[in-house]
């Protein structure tokens, strides 16, 4: 005898689809800064069990999950078919971007979709790829699929996650995430020779974190010169994610005893230039494991051009950059319109009047007051933690 399936109301329907799309979105995560030049997607497939005798349990239960691999593939959808193996005729599939319909590097996921028996997908971004595009609806759809796209904030979280693809297709450049970190009182230490450390242990950790997410890493030759860092993600276990690291030098000054340039041969370090850097100092740079890249010079000639740089980044497949270059850089990428989000530490030691106020006379205040950004606060243990992101990116 099977027992009457209770009956689902709408509500009950849309708090299981949001857990299941906040899962899907946080596997999408775990590929940050390791799918390019691809979005990093997560998917989740779900059964609805009902149960046959008194003792067995009526209820939903996750069959298949899965992420964008490293290099982009296999794509999300099908990383979590083959997770599920066969138990997916009737199930749900969350996906936290529409599936792709394109013979691109991978088969189309649509065709898997429809191939596997799935009865529903939901839905949480629109994948502006052409090729993708409305087709992915409309295959899905042609096949007899219930297709859904969810709303509200978790839509927002979703097209976050993916705007390198999305800065990519719309703007021919990558995604560019600000990081700073200032003291108590809104200003950043001036370069000492030596990293200054103005957030704790835990918020350090969390830096770290970002750094893995990016495909990219830059900082301008002065924090090169000032910190002497080595850009790497040095989170137990996951240095192997370290991403590539870059630097803008129009002159090509840095020094070969950096531990950047000594680390070169390890972990790529890109080097932007201008075209009349000496070619004797490329030549030394090479030699040490460094690939030199010489781009045009901004309109004041005064230092690189950011959109040609932007450019050259794009057609390198890195998609998410972490500017972590101080705060004449960050500054730089603000005027020049690249600024998609900013991330703020704000430590409790006050650095001081010697210190630089960022992002003009306005500083961080001026920031929070700035309607092209929406800001959101956490803490991470006594540090606080604030983000701007671009509201119309
Ligand atoms: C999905 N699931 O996990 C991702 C998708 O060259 P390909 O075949 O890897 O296709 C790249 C395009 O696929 C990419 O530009 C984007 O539109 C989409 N990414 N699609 O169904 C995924 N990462
Ligand atoms: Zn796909």
């Amino acid at each position: 005898m099977s027992f009457p399936k209770a009956s689902m109301t709408d509500s009950d329907q849309n708090s299981r689809d949001q857990r299941y799309l906040r899962l899907a979105l946080k596997l999408a995560r775990r590929g940050l800064g390791n799918s390019g030049p691809n979005p990093s997607v997560g998917a989740v497939i779900v059964q609805e069990r009902q149960g046959r005798t008194s003792a067995q349990m009526t209820g939903s239960e996750i069959v298949g999950v899965g992420w964008t691999q490293p290099g982009g593939r296999p794509h999300a959808e099908a990383a979590a078919l083959v997770n599920a193996a066969g138990d997916t005729n009737g199930a749900t599939l969350y996906v936290t971007l529409d599936p792709c319909t394109h013979q691109g590097r991978s088969p189309p996921c649509s065709n898997a979709i429809i191939e596997a028996g799935i009865a529903r997908v939901v839905s949480l971004g629109f994948d502006p790829n052409p090729e993708v595009a409305v087709q992915s609806q409309q295959q899905i759809e042609a096949a007899g699929i219930i297709f859904s796209r969810m709303q509200g904030p978790l839509r927002k979280e979703a097209e976050w996650s993916v705007q390198g693809h999305i800065q990519a297709v719309q703007n021919k450049r990558p995604f560019f995430q600000l990081k700073l970190a200032v003291g108590k009182d809104g200003r950043v230490p001036r370069g000492t020779g030596k990293p200054v450390w103005i957030t704790p242990q835990l918020a350090r950790a969390h830096g770290h974190l970002m750094r893995l997410e990016a495909d990219a890493i830059l900082v301008g030759r002065r924090t090169v010169q000032d910190d002497d860092p080595n850009l790497t993600c040095r989170l137990p276990g996951l240095e192997n994610r370290s991403p590539i690291r870059v630097v803008l030098d129009s002159q090509l000054r840095i020094s070969e005893n950096s531990s950047l340039v000594k680390t070169a041969s390890r972990h790529p370090l890109w080097i932007f230039c201008s075209a009349a850097a000496p070619v004797e100092r490329e030549r030394i740079l090479r030699e040490k494991g460094a690939d030199i890249v010489r781009v045009a010079q901004n309109k004041t000639g005064e230092g690189l051009d950011l959109n040609d740089i932007a450019g050259h980044l794009l057609t390198r497949d890195v998609r998410r950059v972490l500017v972590e270059g101080g705060p004449l850089v960050a500054e730089t990428f603000c005027k020049a319109g690249l600024a998609d989000e900013i991330v703020i530490y704000q430590g409790q030691q006050r650095v001081g009047a010697e210190g630089i106020i960022p992002f003009g006379s306005g500083g961080v205040i001026g920031l929070t007051q700035s309607p092209r950004f929406q800001m959101t606060e956490q803490h991470i243990g006594e540090t606080l933690l604030r983000r701007f992101r671009r509201v119309d990116g």
